[in-house]
């Protein structure tokens, strides 16, 4: 680091470390204040914090949200659900109910503190970064670690500033914004780097819209995002009943930025992103008359309480088209008992809308797919290939705003055409019930408290530590931004199953190629390659233990997503890329690779690649820490804490 001021997130990063350099591209290990869980990745994450053989979490606060796999039709969420419970109540983890909401949204109006870290299962917690804290998106076994008191490790990232002057014209919300900077960036842009917004236009942004802007910075494969805590901060924890949890957190006047971009608030337009990626966008205008067939409200992006209100001043009195089949789930138990009180939520009903609970439903697939080549308009942040549950549904993504417009009229319409926007006004104070959060046990009760295990989770799969030579098959080749989504696919049918990886492990790349698992589990021992942004997506970690599980021993792409890249080596899976991008080309599915002097390699940063089929070779990179070098020769980082342990 240079003598010059700090950024929002060095600032927090410097108080928080541990060990490591704060130069972009070095390894810096971060103490993590906070952690949360949400159900279809904490499973995993906590069945790993077991193994570790802690008693209690050594964070400030940790809380595990049941908000994925609430549509229970087997035993296997149910006892999924109890499990975390249990084990939450004996290691000193806060539980939040079924029903008490999406784990972000909760999390923001509950526990979020500005100046904090937040480590979470799941890839959209930066969520948080709309309050101010450094959120950021990890697999289950970094969170695991984290509950334990260890450290998190991040690659330093890029900072980046994001600028913005003038205001909101009305119909264009903190979602256009997101849209647009994904229109600018690309779902690579944010590759490596932090995102700061701020500029005198945030000044009229509550928290919530915000934390929708952070949370879809996810989508540009951010780190994190970050605003400062200022005022609006101050109000919004206030009316949570929280202000002593406020800290003022703003860039110091000289720090240096790497990239700086302007928006000017009140040139922006209702936004929309096309089919199947999040920054295919184009303006809603350009789309007009386009027949819809299901309008869906509600996920982490946009499920506050100033968005129902908003969808609810838009509805009233209005009946939705006949065609159209509209659902609402609001973001928490706050937010529906504060629409219940007002009237807001009668408004809703009236317009014949569907009410689903306050869960991610339909944006992981979780119930309410869209009808076959059905067009579906949703306010949430993804909508890549076959994630609704019905595989040749077309999905838009849009604010609540543009969601209603659609609902109405039965085809895509620019809001601003719809009829003047009603003035919503915050509460000054939220209603606050958090009995749907369950604490844990103190220290002696937890001592003989029994976890509750049900027949469906299976033992971790087993770790093979790296060879120095590896020779292998080519099992799959694949093109650019192959999402989390491709690799391990979601929705109600399969995500029953995260704890059980032998069964997950025949839906991996269904998507791309059903034949994969079978192929793979034949092969024994088999070599991935893949395009640009490999990975992009979910914090699944489920999309490197099943390939892992399935023998996968190294991917070899043009590039990583961050989350994805951490995952693999977590599973003992070597991340590597190509010297030459061109390279690529020179492979095929099923030609058989030789990787030599792997350790020597690692230790030098680039391995040699032969492929043995056509006989030609080349380098490919493999900068690898210490620690991630220790990780892969133990056959991922289970097997190396506990060597830790044992050490
Ligand atoms: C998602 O939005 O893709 C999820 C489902 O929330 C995932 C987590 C998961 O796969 O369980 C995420 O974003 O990390
Ligand atoms: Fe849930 Fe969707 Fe948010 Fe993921 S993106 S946490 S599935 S609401």
């Amino acid at each position: 680091m240079t003598d010059m001021g700090y950024t929002i997130a060095q600032k927090i990063i410097k108080a928080h470390k541990i060990s490591g350099d704060m130069t972009v591209g070095s390894e810096v290990a971060l103490k993590i204040d906070q952690t949360l869980t949400q159900d279809a990745t904490g499973t995993m994450a906590y069945l790993e914090f077991e193994t570790m053989g802690i008693d209690r979490v050594r964070t400030e606060r940790s809380v595990a949200y049941i908000d994925h796999n609430t549509l229970q039709s087997g035993f296997e969420n149910a006892d999924d659900h109890r499990y975390i419970q249990s084990v939450a109540k004996k290691h000193g983890i806060y539980f939040s109910r079924p029903g008490n909401g999406i784990c972000h949204q909760v999390h923001l109006e509950r526990f979020g503190k500005p100046g904090k870290t937040l480590i979470g299962s799941d890839s959209h917690t930066p969520t948080g970064g709309g309050l101010g804290m450094l959120a950021m998106g990890a697999g289950g076994l970094d969170v695991a670690v984290a509950m334990g008191g260890g450290a998190y490790y991040i690659t330093m990232p890029k900072m980046y500033k994001v600028n913005l002057t003038g205001k909101l014209n009305p119909f264009v919300t903190a979602k256009d914004v997101s849209l647009e900077i994904l229109r600018i960036l690309s779902v690579k842009g944010g590759v490596g780097a932090i995102i700061e917004w701020g500029g005198e236009g945030i000044k009229s942004l509550s928290v919530p819209e915000r934390a929708t802007i952070t949370n879809m910075g996810t989508e540009l494969g951010a780190t994190t995002s970050i605003f400062p805590s200022d005022e609006i901060t101050k109000a919004f924890l206030e009316a949570e009943g929280r202000g002593e949890d406020y800290v003022e957190l703003s860039s110091d006047p000289d720090a240096v930025y790497d990239k700086i971009i302007d928006i000017d608030l009140s040139s922006l337009k209702p936004l929309i992103a096309c089919p199947h990626s999040p920054d295919n966008i184009v303006t809603v205008e350009s789309l007009k008359g386009t027949k819809v067939d299901q309008v869906c409200i509600g996920s982490c992006t946009n499920s506050s309480l100033t968005d129902m209100l908003k969808v609810a001043a838009l509805l009233k009195g209005k009946v939705i088209d006949p065609t159209v089949s509209l659902s609402i789930s609001p973001g928490s138990k706050q937010v529906l008992k504060m629409l219940a009180d007002c009237g807001a939520l009668t408004d809703i009903l009236a317009s014949g809308a569907r009410l689903l609970e306050c869960a991610c439903g339909p944006c992981i697939g979780m119930g309410f797919s869209p009808n076959s080549a059905g067009v579906s308009l949703r306010t949430f942040n993804r909508n890549f290939e076959g994630r609704s549950g019905t595989a040749d549904a077309q999905v838009y993504l849009v604010s609540p705003e543009t969601a209603v417009a659609a609902a109405l009229t039965g085809e895509i319409t620019d809001p601003r055409i719809l009829c003047s926007m009603p003035e919503i006004k915050l509460p000054q104070k939220f209603l606050i019930d958090d009995t749907a959060v369950i604490e844990p046990a103190d220290v002696a009760e937890a001592a003989n408290l029994e976890v509750l295990r049900g027949p469906n989770i299976k033992p971790f799969p087993k770790e093979i530590p790296q060879e120095d030579t590896l020779s292998a098959e080519l099992v799959l080749k694949v093109g650019d931004n192959i999402t989390t989504d491709h690799i391990m696919p979601a929705g109600a049918k399969i995500l029953p199953y995260r704890s059980n990886i032998p069964h997950l492990s025949q839906f991996c790349f269904g998507v791309c190629d059903t034949t994969f698992p079978e192929r793979a589990k034949a092969l024994g021992k088999s070599i991935i390659v893949g395009g640009s942004n490999y990975g992009q997506g979910s914090s699944r970690e489920h999309a490197a233990l099943v390939p892992m599980y399935l023998g996968v021993r190294a991917v070899i792409t043009k590039s990583f997503a961050r989350i994805h890249a951490a995952n693999l080596i977590n599973a003992g899976i070597m991340p590597l890329t190509f010297k030459n991008p061109d390279d690529y080309d020179k492979l095929s599915q099923e030609d058989k690779l030789t990787l030599s002097d792997v350790f020597a390699g690692m230790d030098g940063g680039e391995i040699t690649l032969k492929n043995e089929t056509t006989g030609e070779s080349f380098t490919l990179c493999a900068s690898f820490t210490e620690r991630q070098k220790a990780i892969l020769k133990a056959g991922g980082l289970l097997s190396y804490t506990k060597k830790q342990g044992e050490n």
